[in-house]
């Protein structure tokens, strides 16, 4: 029986992130973070990326004076701080080898500028990576995924501050002298390119509050004072701890070109080098220069010290993670194209491909040509840390979920991995499906945009029972992880089936 032979130590794992699942917003001694000023805005359109992703003074003010939990999805998450020991347990079932996390920083550091930090957040990360440990999965760690604790956007301009470096070197130093015994891989920022997209998530920057700046220079300030403080990590990591793992994380959207205009060939290019470059800082240690171009035609002045360029070009990443869903088109002219959406961004769609609900167009081969583009770019280790569906599952009456389509995207991606590992000669440490449990969306603040493999009893309003259900998808990963290192081919032609065993507890 023909099969994919792949490497034994092959990371099979699932992914999230604290702000999305854990609860507990303001428990055991955190600090409230930007994440917990976020929720769910059912007048608005989801796929408006321009209007979910932006925040004013005013909302924070608001999200500050409403210390409710329910109406704040991101305040109760899927309640993962209470539940994490039978979550993982049921995970692990599967027989994963890896779980993607991250970590709350204002869960250590209540306000980001503390000087000691919270022991009660120290201890439950630890009993955290123990639990994942007691069944040999490796937690790959985030220090930052989309949250930055409150004060330091309040009382400090967040990341466009350069006292925030500072802050997040002790967070992260902390972290990592706590946990290093049980987390080899680390990720300091998650997709760092999203800075450009949506700076309040990533960065913690609000607009009106640099009413006399440049917006874009503030937000490209704060890049730059993320790869330091990264650099900063990576030296850190690899002095200290030299068999830790740490890598740079982007987010891989494949941009095509609308036909074979050259000029939308160029466009594509164009956009594709915006990401990449994210990647050519971490990974080749200096700012390309169509970027200082581009900073310099936009009069986009980044202030930075004499060291920080030795630093950044001293201390590389040792592997680029990624985020694959999906893909667009572009031309040179968009106008008068059909608009379809990705992940946060804008593109012009594509006849060839199906669209998900949330109107991510669907390419499997898409992920094959991020591998071979980013290892032919780099060549580094690779790591694919999401890859998922977000689609309005339904619970049946006997608790079962048929979530056919979730199954048939995570086959098709998953096989043109597989075939890339054989036909292409990348580097793979791992693939992570997007998302463990269902979640609360990072755009849109909803559960009921659900990628999880197992089912929440929860609503967009913060109802339910938080109960979990497997999905059909559950045990076709679980059957996948069966195989160990050697998939049979045939296992991607298999009708689909759906499975009798549902309720966990
Ligand atoms: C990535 C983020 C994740 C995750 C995912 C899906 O960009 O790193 O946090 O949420 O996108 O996006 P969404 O939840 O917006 O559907």
């Amino acid at each position: 029986m023909k099969s994919y032979q792949i490497d034994p130590d092959f990371l099979w794992g699932v992914a999230t992130s604290a702000n999305q699942v854990e609860g507990g917003w303001n428990e055991d001694g955190k600090g409230m973070s930007i994440a917990d000023c976020l929720r769910y805005r059912p007048q608005l359109d989801v796929t408006n990326y321009k209007a979910t992703n932006s925040i004013s003074s005013r909302q924070v003010k608001e999200a500050m004076s409403d210390l409710s939990t329910k109406n704040w999805a991101k305040r109760h998450g899927v309640d993962f701080y209470h539940n994490y020991h039978e979550d993982i347990k049921q995970l692990a079932a599967m027989g994963i080898s890896a779980f993607r996390f991250s970590i709350s920083w204002a869960r250590i550091f209540p306000n980001g500028d503390d000087q000691e930090p919270n022991q009660a957040g120290l201890d439950y990360y630890l009993d955290l990576v123990k639990e994942m440990n007691k069944y040999n999965i490796e937690p790959i760690m985030t220090l930052s995924h989309y949250e930055i604790p409150l004060n330091l956007v309040l009382n400090y301009d967040a990341w466009y501050d350069r006292r925030v470096i500072g802050f997040f070197d002790r967070f992260a130093k902390t972290v990592i002298d706590y946990l290093h015994d049980y987390v080899k891989y680390w990720i300091p920022i998650n997709e760092i390119d999203s800075i450009i997209r949506h700076p309040f998530s990533s960065a913690g920057l609000i607009e009106d509050r640099f009413p006399n700046k440049n917006f874009k220079n503030v937000i490209y300030q704060a890049m730059h004072n993320q790869f330091v403080a990264s650099a900063r990590i990576i030296k850190y990591c690899h002095e200290t701890y030299p068999d830790l793992k740490i890598g740079c994380m982007i987010t891989s959207t494949m941009v095509y070109p609308y036909n074979s205009d050259p000029r939308n060939v160029l466009r594509a290019t164009e956009i594709m080098r915006n990401v990449y470059a994210f990647s050519d800082i971490q990974i080749r240690g200096q700012y390309p220069k169509y970027l200082l171009k581009k900073l310099k035609e936009e009069d986009i002045k980044i202030e930075e010290k004499a060291e920080d360029a030795d630093l950044i070009k001293r201390n590389t990443a040792d592997f680029i993670a990624f985020s694959y869903y999906s893909s667009v088109c572009t031309a040179y002219d968009t106008r008068g194209l059909q608009v379809t959406k990705a992940n946060r961004i804008n593109g012009v769609y594509n006849k060839y491909l199906p669209e998900s609900e949330w109107g991510w167009q669907i390419d499997p081969i898409g992920l094959r040509l991020s591998l071979i583009k980013l290892y032919d770019r780099y060549q580094k280790p690779l790591f694919i840390v999401e890859n998922g569906l977000g689609a309005s599952d339904v619970l049946t009456n006997d608790k079962k979920v048929h979530d056919d389509y979730r199954i048939c995207y995570l086959r098709d991606h998953i096989h043109q991995m597989l075939i890339s590992l054989v036909e292409d000669g990348i580097e793979l440490i791992g693939y992570c499906v997007w998302g463990t449990t269902d979640m609360i969306s990072a755009s849109s603040n909803q559960i009921s945009k659900r990628y999880g493999l197992i089912y929440v009893d929860l609503d967009d309003e913060g109802n339910g029972t938080y109960k979990r259900y497997r999905k059909d998808s559950y045990y076709w990963y679980k059957k996948l992880l069966s195989f160990g290192n050697k998939i049979p081919m045939s296992f991607f032609d298999e009708p689909l089936t759906h499975v009798n065993e549902s309720a966990v507890s």
